[in-house]
């Protein structure tokens, strides 16, 4: 009785988070003229059609995969950030549904955002966590990194565009929630990785959602991403982000069997019936 009564699924915690994007009607946008930048279209179209999405991790032991024409068997596929598919699609396929990218990669010159073809004919949903208890008012003078102007320069130079930010109080609620899973183990103080935010993201809209390789297979190989040489085991198991937590969270909610999960990669989570939570 008592193992029942503590037992509270992972997936309902994800959910309860309410990560989502910021539309026109949420204020302080609703009075804001920045807020009449947001698309008017939500984020996926034909949602009642969405049977089973990807998410691809941009972790180095992708590579070698050859996932590829599986990812893309999906009706939804979501990268991170700069994460390329040309030249990896027998490994990453070449697919793209939506990609979640932080305000760095919206920021720095280097990812050019608002003219790079890779942020291009792709819905876009960006994200910065500004201060823990800080108000959207605040948010919009003290963001980590200022994506708000390449916000502006991107939506105003292709106005048909599915780009969105996420909502920087569902991104802590999605910390609060790793906190809860986490228990007396406390996490760090950071907000979680585009992955774990992706997957709240995408859960609400998708019955079946298959995660690649964001709980390390044996092909672990030390590398940061599939696309680059660097060697960086952080980028795996956390260093600034609390990665670990996120995929312990994860691995929590898989459904799918050890050899699924180890041997090829690939993490099956289930949206949670609304009865079970
Ligand atoms: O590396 P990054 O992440 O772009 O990876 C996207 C998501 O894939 C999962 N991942 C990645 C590598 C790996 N070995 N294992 C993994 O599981 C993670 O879930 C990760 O979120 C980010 O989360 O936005 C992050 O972005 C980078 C960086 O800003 C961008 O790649 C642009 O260069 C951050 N790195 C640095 O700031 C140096 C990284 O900490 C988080």
């Amino acid at each position: 009785d008592s193992f029942e009564e503590q037992y509270y699924p992972s997936s309902c915690l994800v959910m309860e988070a309410g990560v989502r994007v910021l539309r026109r009607k949420d204020p302080p946008f609703n009075k804001l003229p920045f807020g009449r930048l947001f698309p008017r279209q939500k984020l996926f179209r034909n949602v009642k059609n969405i049977k089973t999405c990807a998410i691809v991790s941009s972790a180095g032991s992708l590579a070698g995969s050859k996932l590829g024409r599986f990812i893309d068997s999906h009706d939804i596929v979501m990268r991170f950030n700069n994460a390329p598919t040309r030249g990896h699609e027998a490994d990453v396929g070449s697919k793209t549904t939506i990609r979640v990218v932080n305000s760095q990669v919206v920021t720095k010159p280097e990812f050019d955002f608002a003219h790079a073809p890779i942020f291009r004919n792709v819905t876009i949903a960006a994200w910065d966590p500004g201060r823990y208890n800080g108000t959207l008012e605040d948010w919009l003078t003290s963001a980590d990194y200022d994506l708000f102007t390449n916000y502006e320069i991107y939506r105003r130079r292709y106005p048909k565009s599915r780009a969105f930010l996420i909502d920087p109080h569902s991104v802590w609620r999605l910390w609060q929630s790793l906190q809860m899973f986490a228990g007396n183990r406390a996490i760090r103080r950071n907000p979680p990785s585009s992955g774990f935010i992706g997957l709240a993201l995408l859960l609400p809209h998708c019955p079946q959602v298959d995660f690649i390789e964001y709980v390390p297979s044996t092909r672990l190989n030390g590398r940061c991403h599939y696309y680059s040489k660097e060697m960086n085991s952080g980028c795996t198991f956390g260093s600034w982000h609390p990665l670990a937590a996120e995929k312990l969270m994860a691995l929590d909610m898989n459904v799918a069997d050890d050899m699924s999960v180890f041997q090829f990669g690939i993490l099956r989570i289930r949206r949670p019936d609304k009865l079970l939570c």
